[in-house]
């Protein structure tokens, strides 16, 4: 027999603990695109509380589609060596151009991110930041349906030691934190640099170039990385997504913990 006020209550007291015991964690990423997802999966492995706040009801980002919806990516060797530890098959194309099925590598990688402990919050939209003494110190968050639906409802707030903007080509955090704060931030410029138009070879090698922090305490990663540095979109080559993921974590790990 089935009591839907016992699924009820075991639903809602399960999600308040987990969220509860994500108010304060080592990082938190902001989008579950390749990047991201990549990003929690090394640091829940080197023992960070890592969570990953998600808009959309999926995770996965722009990995789904493959390249125009063919949903094949493409990854270079490098990449196909992430893609090999977490256990996502690999086909081999010619030299260095390895294939893999878009939606195989989106749920392998979300698995191994969970399974190594990162929580992934979905529905959730990143709207703020919290700044202390000239360092980035956590998020704001809300429902997505609070924002779609622009209703007049104060967020929440998870404060973090690190803070990675993760959300791809719009880079709503760095964006958030420009608007707001006036601050100078660790580009060229001390502004958003803007993302330039496609050409992969060169966006691949920028992308872990510009995996870096931005300002203190808040990193970017995958296409937030190019286009707040400055340099190229890649289209559907997935190598420099995951690798910048690797990349941030470890840029992180190495702070301590
Ligand atoms: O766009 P996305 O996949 O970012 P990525 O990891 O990978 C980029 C590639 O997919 C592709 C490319 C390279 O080949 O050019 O575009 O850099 O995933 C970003 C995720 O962040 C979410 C968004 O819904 C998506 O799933 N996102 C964006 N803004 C917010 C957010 C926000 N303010 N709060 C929460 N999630």
């Amino acid at each position: 027999m089935i009591d839907e006020r016992i699924v009820s209550k075991a639903i809602i007291e399960s999600y308040t603990e987990k969220l509860l015991n994500c108010l304060e964690l080592d990082v938190a990423v902001c989008g579950a695109g390749p990047s991201g997802l990549v990003a929690a999966y090394y640091l829940a492995k080197k023992g960070l509380k890592t969570a990953v706040f998600e808009r959309k009801l999926s995770i996965g980002g722009g990995m789904w589609g493959g390249g125009m919806m063919f949903n094949e990516i493409v990854v270079q060797r490098e990449g196909k060596a992430i893609l090999d530890e977490l256990n996502i098959k690999t086909r081999k194309y010619r030299e260095d151009y390895y294939l893999a099925d878009a939606i195989e590598a989106v749920c392998g990688i979300s698995l191994q991110a969970m399974k190594a402990g990162a929580k992934i919050f979905n529905l959730m939209s990143v709207e703020d930041l919290v700044v202390r003494k000239k360092k980035v110190a956590g998020i704001v968050i809300n429902w997505t349906a609070v924002e779609m639906a622009n209703l007049h409802v104060d967020p929440l707030t998870i404060f973090a030691r690190f803070v990675i903007d993760a959300t791809g080509h719009p880079i709503e955090v760095v964006r958030v934190l420009e608007r707001k704060m006036n601050v100078k931030l660790l580009t060229p410029t001390g502004k958003i640099e803007g993302e330039k138009s496609m050409w992969a070879e060169v966006a691949e090698t920028k992308t872990l170039e510009n995996t870096k922090e931005v300002y203190p305490g808040l990193y970017v990663a995958g296409m937030s990385a190019n286009a707040t540095f400055g340099s190229y979109r890649m289209g559907p080559i997935f190598g420099g997504m995951i690798l910048s993921g690797r990349r941030v974590a470890e840029l992180i790990a190495r702070k301590g913990k």
